[in-house]
This record gives C-alpha cells, sequence and structure tokens, in this order.
C-alpha cells in the first residue's frame, strides 16, 4: 500500500487516490493530469478501484451482430472509411432492403444472439417506412434478439424524412423493435473538430438534443468518444465532462465506449494508429471521470483482443461481443484483422486474467444460462450474491 502511495505522489495523482475513496467527483484539472501523465499503471490503478467499485470482477460480454444497412451517405466525414457519397459513380454505394437485412439475421439463426447492432450512413434517399420496415422485418425475423439501433445522428434524419418531432417519431420506432440506441455520431464535442471533420453533420447541441429525446422517451443509449486524430486532450475532457452532465440530467447512458481512430483509407490516412499505451488510457480515465456512467466498453475489434484484455485492469467491465461483420472500419483496416471472436475467446480473454465473465444483453441485463453453461460462465460469485 506504502509502495502504491508513492507511486501515485511521484505521479502527482494522489489527491486524486483521496476524491476517489471519498466519493468527491473530479474536475477538469484532474482530467488534464490523468491525461498527461505518463504513469499509466498509476492511471490505471485509480480506474481500477472505480471499476471494481462498479462491478467487482464481472465482465460483461453480449452475442451480438452488426448490421449496416447502408453505406450511402451525405454527411462526409473526413474520419469516415465507410461511406459512399450519394451520387458517387463508383460502385461501392449499397442499401440492404428490409428483407435482405432480415435475411442476414437468419443466417445467425442456430446461434443465441441477444443484441442487433444496426448503424448506417445518412441516406437521404430512405424514407420514414424504410427504417420502420427495417425494424419490422429484422425483429420479426429474430424476437429473441434486442435491436440497438441508429446512432442520435440517424435518428433526427429519421425524424427529418418523417417531418415530425422525435416525441412522435420514437415511440414508433419503439413498436416496430427498438430497444436501446448505440453511442455513434458524438465523435468529440468540440466545436472545432466539428468544423473540420464533420461539418455537415449534427453539432454538439444538435446531439445533446437527440438524445435529451431519447432518453426522455425511456430509450437507454451509449455514448462514444472518436479519439486519436486531430482532438486535444482538453477536448477530450470537456467532452468526457459534458457527457457526465447530460448524464446527470437524463440518466440515460449505460456505456461510454471509446472509439480508436482508424486513419486507413480516410482523408486522415497520414495521422498514425493510436497506441496500446494510449487506448488503455482513454479506457482509464473514461471510467474515473464518468462516475455516474455504469459501464466502459473496450471494443476489440479496434484496440485488439490483447489491449481489450489489458482494459480489464484498467477500468473496462465490458468486452462487447463476438460482433459478428463489422464494417464501419473494416474495408481495409489495419485493427480489425480478426472479425469474429467466438464466445469460448471471449471468456479465455476476460478469465485469463482473473476476471468473471456474464453474459448480458443490449440493456446489460443478465442472461440467465442454462445450468451447465452458467457455470463455465461464471467461474465466480457476481457481486450482488456475495
Ligand atoms: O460515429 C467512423 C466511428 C461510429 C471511424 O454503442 C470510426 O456499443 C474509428 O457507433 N475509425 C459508429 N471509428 C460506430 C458506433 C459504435 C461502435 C461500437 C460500439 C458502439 C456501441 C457504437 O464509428 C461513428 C464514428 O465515431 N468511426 N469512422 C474510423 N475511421
Amino acid at each position: 500500500m506504502k509502495a502504491i502511495a508513492e507511486q501515485l505522489r511521484r505521479s502527482g495523482l494522489e489527491d486524486i487516490l483521496g476524491k476517489i475513496h471519498d466519493g468527491r467527483r473530479l474536475g477538469y484539472d484532474d482530467g488534464m493530469r490523468l491525461y498527461t501523465t505518463p504513469d499509466l499503471t498509476a492511471v490505471g490503478y485509480l480506474a481500477n478501484l472505480a471499476r471494481e467499485r462498479r462491478s467487482g470482477d464481472r465482465t460483461y460480454f453480449v452475442r451480438n451482430l452488426h448490421i449496416n444497412y447502408t453505406n450511402i451517405c451525405n454527411k462526409l466525414c473526413k474520419f469516415c472509411s465507410f461511406y459512399a457519397a450519394p451520387n458517387s459513380q463508383d460502385g461501392r454505394g449499397y442499401v440492404l432492403s428490409p428483407e435482405e437485412a432480415a435475411a442476414r439475421v437468419t443466417q445467425y439463426a442456430g446461434e443465441p444472439i441477444r443484441e442487433i447492432h444496426m448503424v448506417a450512413g445518412i441516406n437521404p434517399k430512405l424514407s420514414y417506412d424504410y427504417y420502420l420496415d427495417l425494424l419490422r422485418a429484422v425483429k420479426a425475423a429474430r424476437p429473441d434478439a434486442q435491436i440497438k439501433a441508429f446512432t442520435m445522428i440517424e435518428l433526427a434524419q429519421i425524424a427529418r424524412v418523417a417531418k415530425r418531432s422525435l416525441v412522435e417519431v420514437l415511440p414508433e420506432l419503439q413498436a416496430a423493435g427498438l430497444a436501446a440506441c448505440p453511442g455513434g455520431g458524438a465523435e468529440v464535442f468540440s466545436e472545432r473538430v466539428h468544423e473540420e471533420l464533420f461539418r455537415a453533420k449534427l453539432d454538439n447541441e444538435g446531439w445533446f438534443e437527440v438524445a435529451r429525446a431519447v432518453h426522455r422517451a425511456g430509450i437507454r443509449s451509449n455514448v462514444t468518444m472518436l479519439y486519436g486524430h486531430i482532438e486535444t486532450v482538453e477536448e477530450k475532457v470537456r467532452h468526457l465532462l459534458h457527457v457526465r452532465e447530460l448524464q446527470d440530467e437524463t440518466g440515460g447512458f449505460m456505456c461510454f465506449v471509446p472509439l480508436a481512430f482508424d486513419p486507413s483509407r480516410t482523408e486522415l490516412a497520414h495521422v498514425p494508429v493510436t497506441t496500446g499505451y494510449a487506448n488503455l488510457r482513454e479506457i482509464a480515465v473514461g471510467r474515473l471521470l464518468l462516475d455516474n456512467v455504469e459501464h466502459v466498453k473496450a471494443f476489440w475489434i479496434m484496440i485488439t483482443p490483447g489491449v481489450a484484455q489489458m482494459a480489464l485492469w484498467y477500468g473496462a467491465d465490458d468486452l462487447d461481443g463476438t460482433v459478428s461483420r463489422y464494417e464501419i472500419t473494416h474495408a481495409l483496416g489495419t485493427r480489425s484483422h480478426r472479425q469474429v471472436l467466438t464466445v469460448e475467446q471471449l471468456l479465455d480473454l476476460s478469465r485469463e486474467v482473473g476476471r468473471v465473465p456474464v453474459e448480458r444483453d443490449a440493456l446489460y441485463n443478465l442472461v440467465e444460462q442454462p445450468a451447465a453453461l452458467s457455470s463455465r460462465l461464471r467461474s465466480g460469485p457476481l457481486e450482488a450474491d456475495r
């Protein structure tokens, strides 16, 4: 204990330990110090305290499937390699019909998938009925799975084409099968970054407004932060504090998902890929500043399974899932070289580092396991059972 206190003192983080112990909130300056100290193990130690206080040894995972129903997008974000511009002649653009999306789901009929994650580009040709039919078709193909779909940007577009308010549209989307929303589109809440990288997209205030409407409708969502491009440390700290403020107001965020920028095939191809050191820090600082968000996800597909595994000791309590078919960055992606992990591999990642894997659904309800499987999944007692 003395050695840890000494290490924290040397890295100038001793007072943060005191704040965590007393349940006092961290502020902007704390965030800056957590981002700038070279001593990542000290930051990780603190983040792990916060992680274990919430989740004990648990690591959540989900059996999930991603569907990107169209890559046609009129937002032209500079960080994106996924989109095809609406009138582009290069033949890359596609739209899945509701039936085709349902057929994708049917391909996994033998697997106990719990979450279907659907996000896509902003394709101006899609009608309100298309979105409703898409949800209905996917839900009909897999009634036992929950659909986590549409970023705040897509929801703003859906309300626009419906020519109605979100307050009116959201219950209809829910009735068609929407259970939760992913956290994308948040990028970095900074006017400068918005202006430089994603000017055509909803701005920060707009994102907050949609998130408020979603949470007020009783739909829970995640929230992301895209890092490793042109953002500054100050902007990341402010992003996290904005998320925390909004969470104080609505309580609707389930999980924080830091997304590591993959520069390949984007307009920012010159930007170096993020390091394991940087990826672990994003997880840890997110865990420490977001004291009111229940979960922090290590999205292995972007940061590699190995770093995601380490992240389970740096603040993360969620490994996402089996993620069949992630297409947002995989095209020639340098990172997502392994597109699918089997459940066994996911469990092993967690168990190898002494964490207890627990299966969840899209809303973080624990999935009841048949007794035999359950003893394999939970190699130790859950905190709530202790
Ligand atoms: O908003 C786009 C990001 C997001 C790149 O909620 C990129 O559990 C890295 O929302 N390199 C969409 N990222 C994906 C998304 C998501 C993903 C995983 C889990 C969850 C969740 C949500 O993908 C976009 C953008 O921030 N993105 N381009 C890129 N080159």
